[in-house]
């Protein structure tokens, strides 16, 4: 009895524990990746939130087949166990029938996942009617942002800070720095609800733009030109980072992008336009006033 409660106990700390940790990824839906961040984020663009969709869509998909096999597996081995008294079929060669239908139902569950996955990753690539074009160039290790036909163009690179806890030898927390590493001097800043075209090249060596919450992660590779669009819903900060392992200073060339509603993109693009980059630097640092609270870890 009692080491019946005793499990019992267990049992329900692990559900709690379970249903904790599932909650709180619920209400951290941030785009920080949070401790204990079970699953993907959901992004603020339409491409992550297909990326998510169909990142779910597979998941149950996979765990409904996981329940039968396993459960039948299960069914089998405790029902028909020795010590039950079982006895193999020993005539038993194949079943025709079995064979059939194990070979149609998968076929038809690839179809079901692969048709909306192509429709997803055909729109993800098409940059039709897009209403600006950025260019990003990797360097080791740094970024270079052009905003295509507005004679905007300029280098971002890791915080002189990040820079200077990393050579100082301190251990900088979560809590001293909390973008340690995921800070860059001079952020881009991008308009919502624009589409944005993106051309990606290199100059050096195979690099890759990676931010999350937009739900895509570009090769920048030296003499190819790749594309890429986004759509940013939610004005905000969003940060990501090299994801083609560079050389030495890799995990130091991060990428900042705040996006920002048209109005105040306008201004920061007429600062940097003007040289003015107190004034660009003072907008890329406000905060949005639609902006939620996303973003920020
Ligand atoms: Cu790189």
């Amino acid at each position: 009895m009692k080491a019946a409660r005793a499990t019992q106990v267990g049992l329900a700390r692990i559900t709690t524990g379970v249903f904790a940790v599932m909650a709180s990824s619920v209400a951290l839906a941030s785009l920080e990746p949070q401790r204990w961040q079970l699953n993907m984020t959901p992004g603020v663009t339409r491409t992550a939130e297909n990326a998510y969709q169909m990142h779910m869509m597979m998941l149950w998909i996979c765990v409904v087949i996981g329940v039968i096999v396993f459960g039948a597996m299960a069914y089998a081995m405790v029902k028909f166990r020795k010590s039950k008294g079982a006895k193999p079929d020993v005539d038993f060669t194949h079943s025709t029938k079995l064979e059939i239908i194990w070979t149609v139902v998968p076929i038809i569950i690839l179809v079901v996942m692969a048709v909306p996955a192509t429709i997803k990753v055909i729109e993800q690539y098409d940059t039709k009617g897009h209403e600006m074009t950025v260019k990003v160039t990797g360097y080791q290790w740094m970024w270079r942002y052009e905003i295509v036909g507005e004679d905007v163009n300029f280098i971002s690179r890791l915080d002189r800070e990040s820079d200077r806890i990393r050579q100082s030898g301190e251990r900088p927390t979560a809590e001293s720095s909390p973008h340690y590493l995921r800070e860059v001097d001079r952020v881009l800043v991008l308009p919502t609800d624009t589409k944005i075209r993106f051309v990606v090249t290199a100059d050096d060596v195979i690099h890759a733009w990676w931010v999350p919450a937009l739900g895509w992660k570009q090769d920048a590779i030296p003499g190819v030109i790749n594309e890429a669009w986004t759509q940013i819903r939610e004005p905000g900060t969003y940060r990501g980072v090299c994801a083609e392992l560079c050389g030495k200073d890799h995990g130091f060339m991060p990428i900042v992008v705040k996006a920002v509603p048209r109005g105040e993109y306008d201004a920061w693009l007429a600062a940097q336009k003007a040289g003015d980059l107190v004034e660009a630097a003072r907008i890329a640092a406000s905060t949005p006033a639609t902006a939620k609270a996303v973003g920020e870890g």
